[in-house]
């Protein structure tokens, strides 16, 4: 059906069967996204995605709501986001997430999308939506619910079962989204079908995902995300059955080998975004802007290797070499895996990611590097419609220099990087450049792996650009003049060249700039080094004025833009500018502060208050405003005292009474693996979808039984546990994910009989704990991994061929949700989760108290550990509480932490990750109020606690009001 529009006209205005999705005030920022709240036209071509006519450029970061559960957060981060000089957000949309069964949906608390998008549309950002149905994503299944696995039909294709299951999923979030689009005055800008939909499957799948949403009401442009192999897709898929109109690409340059931070520089390829459709702007669908943290070495290594000098490089490289005018960044924030929502094989709880933010919502220098560069892309408009170029030639055969130019402005970008890509040197050259307003022999120097893009050829506001050695942050008009931010390599020589009809007059009011005029070109140059923070006045020469701010890529860090509508406001300083307006001769800034400090505010205005509080300014010489900001107040964290411990796991005594579990005796099932004994045990063929499970198996022995072989799935990272009549036995690893063809023998445990455990025809019985980390993905489309069961898939007694009869227990209700407000992902089948110990509000009065946890034994089994605490944090403050565990992961245990009933994390040995802080995200964490912790350790042999603590991974005054979510208590 899609392919009934046109190739240009994608979207048309929408007709009036939805109201605007905004909510009550939009800001209406010049040049900002959706200025106007009425719906707008989408329209592309090869250059750019325009609304209303009008070319945009899509900056955009992604992040995932369902690994941020606090919706008042995800305020936090957008205003974040939106700061860096993002304009978009990138949103996979979680299916597994909202469907704990069949037919049952949840879109409510920490799954309220169109809260999300409602935000996102109030904010002027735009978003580009990812709803699959696969997502891939590291999250558990891809996406698919695990109930996904009982359905006949082989997934990602057109097979009646899948497509009936996920015609179910796009009918509930489809219309959600459909009410945010642009054209109806909402955020949404592209929607995102499917997920490196590798050719060679099923087009008319592809197909059939774009006429449901066509169907649904989605009127923007379709574009999928392409992995590793695009040319196939360019000839399969060109204009044909199942081919999108924006195709994007998927380009990870850097790989995901975080152990080798140092030297990786481009281990999978230059990352240059390839166009697959000539008549579609280029579009980088997911460019790598962190790591999975493949060797468990930790994300702080994957930061090193997706750090600002890989930013600057490779994404500088890609938008000038590949035109495209469409980027989005993954991740920008990752957030936390937390409850069971990771795929096992990639990651662990923490999902970082090693981002520009991190998982505790902390800023880094890679955020900074993504400001200065999205500061520069979303403010010059030529960029958004470019043509290759000729470039400058360079006198040094060690720099090169690409070019593209808009072909009607003129305006030059030029790319200057060293010529070969991993040369670390020291290299100067001249350039021979032929710009718009004339030939010039440019001086240029390009230190270490830096690449600039060099602009000639600007209107930059009511100034003439003639060229500049410095780099372009960002420019505005303020109080009828300009202010341009621009900057260079710490300690290099800058010189830029500007165009006056007539001798202009120049001050320099701070470092050391001198200048030049010719009258016969009307050329002013400034010369000078990129060192602090350089100011120049021009006025005269026929233009209006210009404040023009020299800076290193350090001292232009602490600038920020924000869209008011009284124009553009920059203000240098804080550690966070959220909002600005301006109302008569007052800004009023929301900010965060780290430390106490100076602000700079240049604004058309004589006063400032920032959080509501009226700050005292004088005026500067610059134009400016100037005054001192207080920091935070100092953070008290209580240390964590009066534990109270229970033992659990009676479900491991031969007189427990599970008359009440399910009968596990299925002779069959849809796996394409095959039981290595029969019943069928597979956890999710019973409804046992997410966390632990327990089996009990019951047989009369004949006493003649030596050992008892296992096998059992757990994922990666997994393990088993298994008692006979009450005697713990062992524990063994779980199997892992396969290649295409099963693994006849997964996960194997012999465990041997002791003597005199059994008696000859006496009844025993069996107790088997098997943990289930997550679903694996079908990243392959092979429908054979993604079925892989989790739980056991055999269990015989060696010396005996007593049959084994068996019942199963998982998490309390099944697929038929117990805690809806926490969702099918938060628990697993324990004991302890089943009779709410996790929960605050659990009378553990009667629990034995610990003193300390630090040294505290724990015996093979499943034992638990509560305290409350309570917090008095200073408000109006946004403090980062993260649960620290202060040894390395041991081996013999693994902790599960609920913080007031949300489990957050899963800490410990046998290959869990090496993660020892987890981060409490406030909402879930109550900052004035008491909380419930609660730890179920499962040890696999006798080992011991080590101390927990909470610590805070940073404080800033400001942040957003955050109001506690729905937490149900013990009932
Ligand atoms: C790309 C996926 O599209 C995305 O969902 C996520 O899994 C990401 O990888 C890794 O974090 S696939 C790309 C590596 C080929």
């Amino acid at each position: 059906m899609n392919r009934a529009f046109g190739a240009v006209l994608v979207a048309i205005l929408a007709t009036a069967s939805a109201p605007s999705a905004a909510g009550a005030t939009r800001a209406a920022p010049d040049g900002a996204p959706g200025a106007a709240r009425a719906g707008q036209v989408v329209t592309y071509d090869q250059h750019s995605v325009m609304l209303d006519g009008r070319r945009i450029l899509v900056q955009g970061a992604e992040m995932h709501y369902f690994r941020l559960p606090s919706p008042d957060l995800w305020r936090d981060v957008l205003e974040k986001i939106r700061a860096g000089g993002f304009n978009t957000v990138s949103l996979y949309f979680d299916w597994a997430y909202h469907s704990p069964k069949r037919g049952v949906y949840d879109f409510t608390g920490v799954r309220d999308v169109d809260r999300l998008l409602r935000m996102i549309d109030e904010m002027g950002m735009w978003a580009i939506v990812r709803p699959g149905p696969y997502i891939n994503a590291e999250t558990t299944g891809g996406g698919f619910p695990a109930w996904l696995k009982l359905v006949p039909g082989k997934a990602r294709t057109s097979a009646p079962g899948y497509t009936a299951a996920y015609t179910e999923w796009l009918d509930h979030i489809n219309p959600i989204i459909a009410r945010h689009q642009v054209t109806r005055g909402g955020s949404v800008l592209m929607y995102n079908v499917e997920n490196e939909y590798q050719a060679n499957t099923d087009a008319a799948y592809m197909q059939a995902l774009q006429d449901k949403a066509r169907a649904d009401g989605i009127d923007v442009p379709i574009v999928t995300n392409v992995c590793c192999d695009a040319g196939s897709w360019a000839s399969t898929w060109g204009s044909g059955l199942g081919a999108v109109q924006i195709p994007g690409v998927d380009d990870y340059p850097q790989s995901f080998d975080c152990a080798n931070a140092e030297t990786a520089w481009g281990p999978w390829g230059e990352g240059v975004t390839e166009r697959i459709r000539p008549d579609a702007p280029g579009y980088a669908a997911e460019y790598q802007a962190g790591a999975i943290d493949l060797g468990d070495t930790g994300y702080e290594r994957c930061r090193e290797l997706t750090g600002p000098e890989y930013m600057r490089f490779f994404y500088k490289n890609n938008a000038i070499t590949s035109g495209s005018t469409l980027f989005s960044y993954y991740m920008t924030f990752g957030g936390t895996n937390w409850g069971w929502l990771a795929q096992p094989n990639d990651v662990y709880t923490s999902y970082d990611y090693g981002a520009a933010i991190t998982e505790g919502r902390q800023l880094t220098a890679k955020y900074d590097e993504f400001k200065r560069q999205g500061y520069f892309l979303t403010a010059l408009a030529p960029l958004a419609k470019t043509d290759p170029a000729t470039a400058p030639t360079s006198d040094s055969p060690a720099l090169t220099a690409v070019a593209r130019s808009n072909p009607d402005t003129g305006t030059q970008f030029v790319l200057l990087r060293h010529t070969d890509r991993a040369a670390a040197s020291d290299d100067s050259g001249v350039l021979d450049w032929s710009t718009p307003d004339g030939r010039y022999r440019v001086p240029v120097r390009v230190v270490g792996k830096d690449a600039k893009i060099l602009v000639a050829g600007y209107d930059l506001g009511g100034q003439r650009l003639v060229w500049s050695t410095s780099e372009i942050m960002t420019h505005a008009a303020i109080g009828g003049r300009d202010v341009a931010v621009l900057y260079g390599t710490e300690a290099t020589g800058g010189a830029t060249v500007l165009r006056y009809p007539a001798r202009p007059r120049v001050r320099v009011l701070d470092g050391e700039v001198t200048s030049t005029y010719d009258p016969a070109t009307g050329d002013l140059r400034l010369d000078y080094r990129h060192e602090g923070l350089a100011r120049v006045e021009i006025s005269g020469g026929g233009r209006r004025s210009a404040l023009l701010l020299l800076g290193t890529h350090a001292t232009v860090s602490p600038f920020w833009r924000m869209e008011t509508d009284a124009g553009p406001v920059l203000v240098r300083g804080t550690s966070l500018v959220r909002s600005a307006t301006v109302t008569g001769a007052a800004v009023r800034l929301r900010a965060d502060t780290a430390a106490p400090g100076q602000i700079e505010v240049f604004a058309p205005a004589r006063r400032l208050s920032v959080n509501g509080q009226p700050v005292g300014v004088r005026p500067t010489p610059s134009g400016s405003l100037v005054g001192r900001l207080p920091g935070p107040d100092r953070v008290r964290l209580p240390r964590l005292t009066g534990w109270r411990t229970q033992v659990e796991a009676p479900e491991a005594a031969p007189g427990f009474d599970d008359s009440r579990w399910v009968v596990a005796d299925k002779t069959t099932s849809l796996s394409p693996y095959q039981p290595n004994t029969l019943p069928v045990l597979y956890a999710d063929d019973y409804g046992y979808h997410y966390g632990n499970v327990w089996y009990r198996g019951r047989f009369t022995a004949t006493g003649t039984e030596t050992a008892l072989k296992l096998n059992a799935i757990t994922g990666r990272r997994g393990s088993y546990l298994v008692w006979l009549n009450g005697r713990y036995l062992g524990a063994a690893r779980g199997g892992v994910e396969d290649d295409s063809v099963p693994n006849p023998d997964p996960g194997p445990g012999t465990f041997a009989i002791p003597d005199g455990l059994l008696t000859a025809g006496k009844p025993a019985v069996l107790s088997v704990l098997v943990e289930n980390m997550g679903h694996n993905d079908d990243w392959t489309v092979d429908d054979v991994r993604m079925r892989q069961p989790r739980g056991l898939t055999g269990a015989a007694l060696i010396g005996s061929g007593a049959a084994l009869s068996w019942r199963i227990q998982g998490a309390r209700g099944g697929e038929d949700l117990t805690d809806r407000a926490r969702g099918p992902l938060n628990n697993g089948g324990l004991y302890g989760e089943r009779h709410g110990w996790s929960l605050p509000g659990y009378p553990d009065g009667s629990w034995r108290r610990v003193g300390s946890l630090a040294g505290t034994p724990v015996a093979p089994g499943v034992t638990w550990y509560r305290t409350t605490f309570g917090l008095d944090l200073p408000r109006g403050q946004d403090t980062s509480v993260a649960l620290r565990f202060a040894e390395p992961p041991p081996a013999g245990h693994r902790v599960m932490l609920f913080l007031n009933g949300w489990q957050l994390g899963l800490y410990g040995g046998g290959g869990m990750g090496p993660q020892t802080d987890f981060v409490l995200p406030a909402g879930l964490l109550r900052h004035n109020g008491t909380n419930t912790l609660a730890l179920a350790v499962t040890a696999r042999e006798a080992s011991e606690l080590g101390a927990v603590s909470l610590v805070s991974l940073g404080t800033q005054r400001g942040g957003v009001p955050v109001l506690p979510v729905h937490s149900p208590a013990f009932r």
